[in-house]
C-alpha cells in the first residue's frame, strides 16, 4: 500500500507512532524513506549465514513486519530459534501472517514485548535495524549491555541507524541528500516537513564515533561501519 500519511495539511501534528495506518504502509514508507534499506536487509541474511551458530537464538530487535526476521530464517545455521520483538501489537500481528509465507531452516517466533525489558536467551545474531533511534537516549546504554552479555564469543550485533554528523558541513550536505532521496521517491514538500515534525521528539540519532565507543564501552571487542548510504548506515560490532 502507498505512504500518503502526511499527504494531506493538518493542524496540529502528534508525535509519530508504529500504529495501525503506519503499520499498513510500512513496506511502502521505509523503502521510499531510508536509503540503502532493501541493501541491507539482504546483507543481514549473509552477515546470519556467517556468524549463526547451531543451537542458539537470532534476535530480530524492533522487527516491524519481520523483513529482517525473514532473512535470518532463510541463512540461520542448525537448530537455531529466529525471535522478531516489537512493542507495536498493529506490526506483530501482521508480521506473525507474512514471516509464515517463508521458507528456511529455522523455527520462528514473533513476540510483542519491550526490548529494553527482554531477557535474552544465548545468542549469536542480534539486529537493531534501525530501532536504537526511537530508543530513550537514556535506556541505550543498558539496551546494548544486555544484548552484548547475551551474545556468545563471535557473536555479532548488526545496528543501523540514521546517523548525526559533527562537522556541520557534513551534515548539512548529508541531510539535504536525503531530503533529495526522499522527493526522488515521490513525497512532497508537505509529506517531508509534516513528518519531520512528527519525528522531532521521536527520533534522536546519534553521531558514528557515539555509537562506536559506546558498543566497545559495553563489551563489543570490534565496532565499524560496513554500509553508508547519506546520513544512514549500518555498523557490525563483534563480541
Ligand atoms: C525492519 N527493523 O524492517 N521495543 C520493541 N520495539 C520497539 C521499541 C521497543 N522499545 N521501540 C520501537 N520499536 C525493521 C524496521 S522500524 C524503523 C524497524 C523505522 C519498534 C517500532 O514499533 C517499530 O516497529 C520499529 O521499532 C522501528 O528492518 O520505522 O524507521
Amino acid at each position: 500500500m502507498h505512504d500518503n500519511i502526511f499527504a494531506a495539511p493538518r493542524d496540529r501534528i502528534g508525535d509519530f507512532s508504529f500504529d495501525d495506518t503506519v503499520a499498513s504502509v510500512f513496506p511502502d514508507m521505509i523503502k521510499r524513506s531510508v536509503p540503502g534499506y532493501s541493501n541491507i536487509v539482504s546483507a543481514i541474511g549473509m552477515f546470519t549465514g556467517k556468524f549463526s551458530k547451531p543451537g542458539t537464538a537470532l534476535y530480530d530487535l524492533g522487527c516491524s513486519l519481520g523483513a529482517c526476521t525473514i532473512e535470518m530464517k532463510r541463512y540461520a545455521a542448525e537448530n537455531c530459534r529466529v525471535i522478531g520483538i516489537d512493542n507495536s501489537e498493529a506490526m506483530v500481528s501482521r508480521a506473525k501472517e507474512i514471516v509464515k509465507g517463508y521458507k528456511g531452516n529455522a523455527e520462528v517466533s514473533i513476540i510483542t514485548g519491550d526490548i529494553t525489558d527482554f531477557d535474552f536467551e544465548p545468542s549469536s545474531v542480534m539486529v537493531l535495524n534501525f530501532v536504537l533511534q526511537f530508543i530513550e537516549p537514556a535506556k541505550r546504554k543498558a539496551l546494548l549491555k544486555k544484548i552484548a552479555d547475551a551474545l556468545v564469543p563471535g557473536g555479532i550485533l548488526i545496528l543501523s541507524e540514521k546517523f548525526r554528523f559533527p562537522d556541520e558541513k557534513i551534515q548539512d550536505t548529508l541531510f539535504n541528500l536525503h531530503l533529495d532521496f526522499k522527493r526522488a521517491n515521490g513525497y512532497s514538500e508537505l509529506e517531508i516537513s509534516q513528518k519531520r515534525t512528527s519525528l522531532e521528539n521521536v527520533l534522536i540519532s546519534d553521531d558514528i564515533p557515539t555509537h562506536i565507543s559506546r558498543l566497545k564501552e559495553c563489551g563489543f571487542s570490534h565496532a565499524d561501519v560496513w554500509y553508508q548510504c547519506f546520513n544512514f548506515g549500518s555498523i557490525i560490532a563483534i563480541k
